[in-house]
């Protein structure tokens, strides 16, 4: 119980000193609409109550949405712009076929120019809907340091060089959050975020049936898990969706962790959090002691990090007039 304490406490200073080195290295920070559109929150927050209204579970969609958005040249909005004749756009690639939201980003944005045409970026808008969702499905509440410029590129080939793969074992998990400078702590925080939402069958099915040539299903998987989710997903089925934490699959809690520790995470990237003792432990640690306020603080420091990945700023990249599009 002591060491929880002292370790909770070590994560909010740590959040804190964060929020002070980011917010004043890299050009971005929670004012920065201040004096060009002061109204930003509030226009983005009466957006997000509708859209969440409507349907709930867009909040796990917004937040893919911007992992996938900063995974890929930075948090610049490159995931939102369409393909053109001649060049397919990060959104045609695999990884990014079940992405969702991307009109509900347009709505918030078009009712974000209404007010204050030209200056709010498209980056900041994905980074506000998914502090937003986080907060409206029971996570933490942070505040989200703003300034970002949109791209204007954006390759299919990166997203599939740069999105983690569900099949990835823990070197290549922690290789490609390497590479975006987030640590095996963040990688473990992170995946967190599977806390709530769904997946397609085919992100899974290679454990479920002919997994290698000794086992047909994933020795890792919990047996009685992994017959559930033969009968979810019968061979072939590409539409059927799954919910990653399924007791409480639109809460943002630590359910997650307690379903990985019992060998019921969906994916291998899921399971392989198992497969080193430091991520391992801290997995565990949320079934000896379930409480929310550890991982809460902890995602926060993470996502705050994530959501700084090589933000473009100052007179970099534009600000997009609409997200999907360059300007002309
Ligand atoms: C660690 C590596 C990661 C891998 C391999 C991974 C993989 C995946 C896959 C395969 C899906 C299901 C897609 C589908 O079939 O529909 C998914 C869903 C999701 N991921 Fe991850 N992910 C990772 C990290 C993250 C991170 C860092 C976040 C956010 C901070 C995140 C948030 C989500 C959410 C919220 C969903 C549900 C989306 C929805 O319901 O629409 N993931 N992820
Ligand atoms: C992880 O996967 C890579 C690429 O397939 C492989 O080279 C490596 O040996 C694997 N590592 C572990 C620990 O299984
Ligand atoms: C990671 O850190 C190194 C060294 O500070 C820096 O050169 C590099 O641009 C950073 N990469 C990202 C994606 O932030
Ligand atoms: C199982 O996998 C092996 C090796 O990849 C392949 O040769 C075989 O055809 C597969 N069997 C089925 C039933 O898919
Ligand atoms: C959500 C989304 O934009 N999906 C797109 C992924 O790419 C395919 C092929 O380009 C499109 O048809 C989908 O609309």
């Amino acid at each position: 119980m002591q060491k929880k304490i002292i370790f909770l406490g070590l994560s909010l200073s740590l959040l804190s000193v964060r929020l002070h080195v980011y917010g004043q290295q890299n050009g971005l920070s929670v004012n920065y609409y201040q004096q060009s559109c002061p109204n930003v929150l509030q226009i983005v927050c009466q957006q997000m109550q509708q859209i969440l209204n409507e349907d709930i579970t867009l909040a796990a969609s917004l937040l893919r949405l911007h992992f996938h958005d900063c995974f890929v040249r930075g948090c610049d909005a490159s995931v939102l712009l369409n393909s053109t004749p001649g060049n397919a756009a990060e959104k045609a690639a695999i990884p990014n076929l079940t992405l969702r939201g991307f009109q509900q980003i347009d709505q918030i944005k078009a009712a974000v120019e209404a007010e204050c045409p030209g200056v709010v970026s498209c980056a900041d808008i994905v980074a506000l809907a998914a502090q937003y969702s986080v907060g409206q499905v029971g996570g933490p509440i942070y505040q989200v340091p703003l300034g970002r410029r949109d791209g204007v590129v954006s390759l299919a080939i990166e997203a599939l060089e740069n999105i983690p793969a569900p099949f990835f074992n823990f070197t290549q998990l922690s290789n490609n959050f390497a590479l975006k400078n987030l640590t095996d702590t963040d990688l473990v925080v992170l995946s967190g975020a599977h806390t709530i939402g769904v997946a397609h069958c085919p992100a899974f099915s290679n454990r479920l049936y002919n997994f290698s040539s000794t086992n047909n299903v994933d020795p890792t998987l919990n047996a009685q898990y992994a017959s559930q989710l033969q009968a979810d997903c019968p061979p072939g089925d590409t539409t059927t969706e799954v919910p990653m934490d399924y007791i409480t699959p639109q809460t943002f809690d630590v359910n997650y962790y307690l379903l990985v520790s019992q060998n019921r995470g969906l994916f291998q990237s899921d399971a392989a959090l198992l497969t080193q003792s430091f991520t391992d432990a801290y997995v565990d640690s949320h079934t000896l002691f379930p409480s929310n306020i550890i991982f809460f603080a902890n995602f926060e420091t993470s996502i705050l990090k994530m959501g700084q990945i090589s933000p473009l700023t100052g007179t970099q990249g534009q600000i997009r007039k609409i997200c999907s599009a360059v300007n002309p």
